[in-house]
């Protein structure tokens, strides 16, 4: 029988992105989120509701044939911060279910589930290293880095009892930079300033930044987030006990950043005001990430110079 493809969060930047892609590609998406469609198409079933109510999650896999889950609802990590009880729900909790309905769907069914979370490079810490691979250290400080990292493990671990029973859930996870999109300008994450003062230099308007003028982070254009999320998707088996993958494009510091914006836009104008709760967790998140995994297992590959990839950014 030919699955359909639950996806969560799908009004989110990911997730509105993945929900076009994967229809262009024939697949028939049940698409879930807290929120109406901003726009619809014709062959999605949309649901409105939280992903917290169990009831609902049940409901979808007993109703359903669910081959792939891509779970994009999630608080990013301002928003966890300011709402830890909120993020437990959401970012832990009802994750945990997903996976744990996508896990016995597959037993019931003698078949596996498909499963991707992003997760993201808030699991590392708790001191800022460079070119940090997926083995480096793991101690996260803040609460959406530990969100990220529980459900990585969570759902590594029953995808290691459904190697063994063949049967399950086969989980798959990418850990985001920084992502910057064209037409959308995200807030309630750490890496947004990036992409929020590109767009204020587009505008011809100031930017006042959060963090300070050295701090550097790894990002990521929105099309090569799309086709990492399908390209890793896409691999018939992933032969790796760990599940989590590196990718990023480029990476840069905030002075770097503005620098090549004033000499698109000279009339731009940044000024910067620190802000703790922003600079406090920067300053343990890796400023790089080797992608040699990624790349070995779907050739993902990474801009070699910031500046041809906000090139691309700007002239988008
Ligand atoms: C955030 O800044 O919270 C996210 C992320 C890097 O996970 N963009």
């Amino acid at each position: 029988m030919k699955g359909r493809i639950l996806i969560t969060g799908y009004n989110g930047e990911l997730g509105s992105k993945t929900l076009k892609e994967l229809v262009s590609i024939g697949k028939s998406v049940i698409a879930l989120d807290i929120n109406d469609p901003k726009e619809k198409i014709h062959s999605v079933k949309y649901i409105k509701d939280t992903i917290a109510n169990k009831q609902l999650i049940n409901s979808i896999f007993n109703d359903y044939h669910i081959s792939e889950v891509y779970h994009f609802a999630a608080l990013l990590s301002q928003t966890a911060a300011q709402n830890p009880e909120l993020a437990f729900e959401i970012n832990e909790k009802a994750s945990k279910n997903l996976i744990d309905c996508s896990y016995n769907f597959g037993i019931k069914n003698n078949c596996i589930t498909r499963f991707f979370f992003p997760s993201s490079i808030a699991v590392y810490g708790p001191r800022k290293i460079e070119n940090a691979s997926e083995q480096d250290i793991i101690k996260p400080t803040t609460i959406y880095g530990n969100n990220k990292l529980i459900i990585e493990q969570y759902g590594s671990k029953l995808h290691e009892q459904s190697l063994f029973k063949k049967i399950g859930l086969d989980f798959r996870s990418i850990r985001f930079p920084g992502v910057i999109s064209y037409d959308t300008v995200p807030c309630g994450g750490t890496t947004d300033y990036a992409p929020q003062m590109i767009n204020n230099a587009k505008k011809g308007e100031k930017f006042e930044c959060k963090l300070s003028p050295n701090t550097e982070l790894p990002f990521i254009g929105i099309d090569k987030t799309i086709s990492s999320i399908i390209d890793i998707m896409d691999l018939e088996i992933i032969e790796s006990k760990l599940r989590a993958f590196n990718v990023q494009e480029a990476n840069f510091s905030v002075t770097e950043l503005s620098d090549f914006l004033l000499q698109k836009f000279p009339s731009f104008q940044i000024t910067y005001n620190e802000n703790k709760s922003f600079q406090s967790v920067a300053d343990t998140w890796p400023s790089s990430l080797n992608c040699k995994r990624a790349n070995k297992f779907w050739n993902f590959s990474k801009e070699k110079d910031f500046e041809v990839f906000l090139e691309k950014i700007i002239n988008k």
